[in-house]
């Protein structure tokens, strides 16, 4: 028989969905709804020469003389002329003979400065009368400080040598921060000290307090002080946002358990004057995530207007209110007149602002999600990004670009934008390196660029390595995607060019160095202990992925059976290294799909070509995107508590199914529904079992099953080579889970011949004619030889034993013909003629057993 090796190249692809969902009950599952189109956007901008001035963010208007320059080897003699900013000049070498640099704010200064009235603004200027700042206030100056200092550190200022430069600048949005709003682990004391001086020098100025597992700021200790230890913290918090001129934003979290009385309202006003005496001088209520009572719009308009008069305006010195509404949502937020968004445009006090994470969860800021919040709430929403927050996938980083921000969006469409990190503080820094750039200067945003250059900024002694970690763990695989890995090509064993073998290869060796790179280079401890179990991890994905590479030669070759399986094996996942892996995943998007797929087309290219017969596999085939990560494989695992899921809310039509990769008798099908059989709320209430042998034209096996996780069926044989479930008429909108979707599994009564063990359903996996599943053999398994059979392949892993087996044949009164010790995992048997059955001693991986026939 000739096998084509482009047998395993046409799997059936998903068929792309844009999902658009209008309504969404409630769900506070984690692990739902943080996303519905897995449609993934490339990152837009490209990298520029900056030549040799670097500034975060990009100033709005920037003149550069290159041939002048002011020399200020002899210090800097300062000048601050309101006598604030004695502890900002650390980085300058102060000489009262040194050139003048003067500092000043202030209305009048700065019209005269040109300075741009906005708090923030700044003009800087370096000529030969020195050096000059003037903010429009003192934050403004403040700025001004933070750009001279990256001036200075910038390769342009090499030896003290500045070029004359004009910068004239100013915030695009009034509210540009961070809200630690996630749940998971809060951020540690230190964390977020070194997160304030990152706000401060790239002119973040807020930071909204409030990790969903702090329990003084949520259920159930929110009417409680901190104890003492938390309010030193939290005190020491303050001054060092004053420091940096972050306007510190302590939120309360009080919804789960509110009582709408006069009792809970001096509780809330209690605990807001404590938080006074630490120090907070901003307040934030936020209702998300809530059920029950406290989800009462009406009360919730009711309390921040009485703690706006009777609080804020009365203590004379504490800013406006933020509030995060519950439906801050484009997903199940309530669209009428009558709903909550319309109440708090209609009644709630103008100067509170109030946030909104757009369609979704975690979604793009575009114009459309905010026209349609602003005309509810009638003012420009408060933007809460739901990125980098990775609570909903805690085994992935998020280190890609910062895009999916409308760059053509001003104050009127937005009053702010807060990025929700993740718990890894900072590994969250290039993504607020990115967010800053957006915020202060949003038209001129440039997402790619941004991202070089905070990689540099960051890890500037390992840049290289960290780019590679970064460019290959960007995607989250099913939530709110991004682009990953998007400089490499991967391809199938059947058809790639030579050129595209190389840079893969060369990828993956740049991968595998990448964990010894960052340790010798990453001066920043705190990242690198972040970073740690990922970058462990990564290694091992570029040696793998390198040894996939190399076995892909020895494949094509094919003239070496035994070479070719010995190293296969050795370089498949243990069940270990899968834990370990998925624990910690990068590469999801290209460099570990390219791994599994090479590595299961080698296996079935193998397999085809020892049995002269295409193996039994099924792929999985969906409507659903995400089917193209390599999560579909855990319906086909063996194991029920594993689950492939959408990723993506369900809609009418949606279906997932397999493929068989031919036309074959299909007589039974078994499929577990749900993470659970119990009471998940992730399947397809409503719904047909169908089977088709093109792929177009489908016949019902089950017709119309109701609410039903457990589905099976059996019949009279069908030709067919896909079999899918398909969603019917529902009002379903969660995500779908399947946990095991089988079809004509393998059965130990219809193998024909019997077998003596402990566990033939398990020793079945060695008789299932699929290569990709194995069975754990321990102590003795003896199997009759069925007429015709000539001899035997065994297709195993003994990588990891040293014992090895003991392979005997048997007469027909049992006696021992023959018996060989085997190490290999790759092993030929030529059977007696003698023998009626075998015997397997010892503990191995049985992959298959493939019988031979002469
Ligand atoms: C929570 C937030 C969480 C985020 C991402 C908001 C307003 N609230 O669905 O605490 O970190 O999603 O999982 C949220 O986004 N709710």
């Amino acid at each position: 028989m000739v096998i084509s090796r482009k047998v395993m190249a046409a799997l059936a692809a998903g068929v792309l969905t844009c999902g658009h969902v209008a309504a969404q009950e409630v769900d506070f599952d984690l692990s739902s709804q943080r996303s519905e189109s897995q449609d993934v956007l490339p990152v837009p901008g490209k990298k520029l020469d900056h030549q040799g001035l670097v500034i975060n963010p990009v100033p709005h208007q920037l003149t550069v003389d290159r041939n002048t320059r002011l020399d200020v080897t002899g210090g800097l003699r300062i000048i601050d002329k309101q006598e604030k900013f004695a502890e900002d000049f650390g980085f300058i070498a102060a000489s009262k003979k040194g050139v003048k640099l003067t500092i000043d704010f202030g209305t009048k200064v700065a019209s005269k400065q040109g300075v741009k009235a906005v708090s923030g603004a700044y003009v800087l200027t370096i000529d030969k009368k020195g050096i000059v700042i003037t903010g429009y206030d003192e934050q403004g100056a403040f700025y001004g400080i933070q750009t001279l200092k990256q001036i200075m550190e910038s390769p342009v200022a090499a030896e003290d040598n500045l070029p004359y430069i004009t910068i004239n600048d100013y915030p695009d949005l009034p509210n540009r921060g961070v809200v630690e709003g996630f749940y998971g682990t809060p951020w540690s004391h230190e964390v977020r000290m070194s997160l304030i001086d990152f706000y401060g020098k790239f002119k973040l100025n807020s930071y909204l307090y409030g990790p969903k597992d702090d329990p003084y700021h949520s259920c159930p200790n929110w009417r409680l002080p901190y104890p003492e230890k938390e309010a030193a913290n939290i005190k020491e918090l303050i001054q060092a946002c004053r420091r940096n001129r972050v306007n510190f934003v302590w939120a309360i979290h009080p919804g789960q358990d509110i009582k709408w009385n006069e009792e809970d309202y001096q509780n809330l006003v209690n605990k807001f004057n404590w938080m006074y005496d630490l120090g907070v001088r901003s307040f934030a209520i936020f209702f998300d995530d809530i059920s029950g009572e406290g989800t009462n719009p009406v009360k919730q308009v009711e309390l921040l207007n009485r703690l706006n008069t009777d609080f804020v305006k009365a203590k004379g010195d504490v800013s406006s209110l933020v509030v995060c509404p519950t439906d801050y949502s484009k997903l199940w937020a309530n669209p009428t007149p009558q709903g909550s968004l319309a109440i708090y445009g209609n009644t709630l006090d103008p100067s509170v602002q109030v946030f909104w994470t757009g369609d979704v969860v975690c979604s793009d800021l575009t114009k459309e999600t905010q026209d349609w919040v602003n005309s509810r709430i009638k003012r420009p929403a408060y933007f809460w990004w739901n990125y980098p927050v990775t609570d909903y996938v805690r085994h992935i980083l998020l280190q890609g670009p910062v895009y999916g921000l409308n760059t053509s969006l001003t104050a009127n469409d937005l009053c702010g934008i807060a990025s929700n990190p993740m718990e890894h503080g900072e590994a969250s820094k290039l993504a607020l390196y990115g967010v800053a750039d957006y915020a202060w200067n949003t038209a001129n945003y440039n997402a790619l660029d941004n991202w070089e250059r905070g990689l540099e900024v960051l890890v500037p002694q390992a840049k290289d390595a960290y780019r590679t970690f970064a460019i290959h763990s960007s995607d989250t695989e099913n939530g709110y995607r991004r682009d990953e890995s998007w400089e490499t090509e991967t391809f199938r064993i059947s058809n790639y060019t030579d050129a595209q073998y190389q840079a893969l290869l060369k990828e993956f060796e740049k991968v595998e160095k990448v964990p010894a790179e960052m340790e010798a280079g990453c001066t920043n401890k705190g990242l690198l202990k972040e970073l740690n179990p990922w970058l462990q991890e990564f290694g091992k994905l570029g040696t793998r992925g390198k040894n996939a590479m190399m076995l892909i030669k020895l494949y094509e070759d094919g003239s070496d059976n035994n070479a070719f399986w010995n190293k296969y094996v050795e370089n498949l996942m243990s069940e270990d290294d899968k834990k370990a892996y998925n624990a910690h995943k990068s590469g999801t998007m290209k460099l570990q799909p390219f791994y599994e797929h090479a590595m299961d087309d080698m296996a079935y290219g193998f397999y085809t070509k020892l049995a002269g017969k295409y193996p039994k596999v099924s792929r999985a085939i969906s409507s659903f995107a995400t089917i193209r990560s390599t999560s579909n494989k855990l319906m086909f695992d063996n194991d029920s508590t594993t689950f492939y899921t959408s990723g993506t809310a369900q809609k009418e039509g949606d279906w997932i199914g397999v493929d068989l990769g031919y036309v074959e008798d299909v007589k039974e099908v078994s499929i577990l529904q749900g993470r659970n059989s119990v009471d998940d709320v992730d399947y397809f209430d409503h719904a047909v079992l169908e089977c088709s042998a093109d792929g177009k034209t489908w016949t019902a096996l089950l017709p119309d099953l109701d609410k039903q996780y457990v589905i099976h069926w059996t019949g009279e044989p069908v030709k067919a080579r896909y079999v899918r479930l398909k969603r019917l008429d529902s009002k379903k909108t969660n995500y779908a889970a399947i946990r095991s979707f089988e079809v004509n599994p393998a059965k130990v009564e219809a193998l024909g011949f019997s077998l003596e063990t402990e566990k033939p359903t398990q020793a079945l996996y060695a008789f299932d004619e699929n290569p990709e599943t194995s069975y754990a053999q321990e102590g003795t398994l003896t199997f009759e030889i069925p007429q015709g059979v000539t001899g035997y392949t065994f297709l195993m892993n003994q990588s990891k034993q040293t014992a090895g087996i003991t392979v005997s044949q048997l007469d027909k009164k049992g006696n021992v013909i023959s018996e060989l010790a085997v190490k290999s995992s790759y092993f030929e048997l030529k059977l007696d003629k003698k023998a009626v059955k075998v015997q397997i001693t010892g503990t191995t991986e049985i992959f298959e057993l493939i019988p031979q026939c002469k």
